[in-house]
């Protein structure tokens, strides 16, 4: 435990991830890229997010907050309403109620138009979800409703494969 930060630094400098994706915004949000790294640690996983290219708001009070979710789909492809309905629903293996899915990430909190976030959880193993995508939407999570957590709609995504 006490040395459980000093740990990290030690995979984030020795180990390579055993899984990532590349983010891509769409539409209004093409400005959004950046990468999110699986590092297997502590029977879990250790996720590596940093994201740049948010929209920066003038206002003190909002527009910083956004939904972050592994979905189940492996493709970031949709249609016209929906650019990457083809992620599907949020990765869920264990047939949970959100926001117990798997796939349930803390949400991102942006900040000069960075998103930078290290979180460990042991919902998944880095090697369990290639295949899956990462997405990002335009409202947060309110780790409530029922199947999403009205995150509202999809911005940004990337396709998840082995490193
Ligand atoms: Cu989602």
């Amino acid at each position: 435990m006490r040395n459980g930060i000093k740990e990290v630094a030690e995979v984030l400098q020795k180990e390579k991830p055993e899984s990532h994706a590349h983010l891509y915004g769409t539409g209004e949000f093409a400005q959004i890229y950046g990468i999110v790294s699986f590092y297997p640690i502590w029977m879990g996983t250790l996720v590596v997010v940093h994201i740049a290219g948010f929209p920066v708001e003038e206002g003190e009070c909002e527009g910083r907050i956004w939904g972050f979710h592994i979905h189940e789909g492996s493709e970031c492809t949709g249609n016209e309403t929906d650019p990457f309905a083809n992620t599907k629903l949020h990765y869920n293996p264990s047939d949970c109620p959100h926001p117990e899915h798997a796939g349930d990430l803390p949400p991102l909190f942006s900040n000069h138009g960075i998103a930078m976030q290290i979180f460990y959880t042991d919902r998944f193993q880095p090697e369990e979800i290639i295949g899956c995508t990462v997405v990002i939407h335009d409202m947060p999570d309110d780790f409530h409703t029922q199947p999403s957590g009205d995150s509202g709609s999809k911005i940004a995504c990337g396709e998840i494969v082995k490193q």
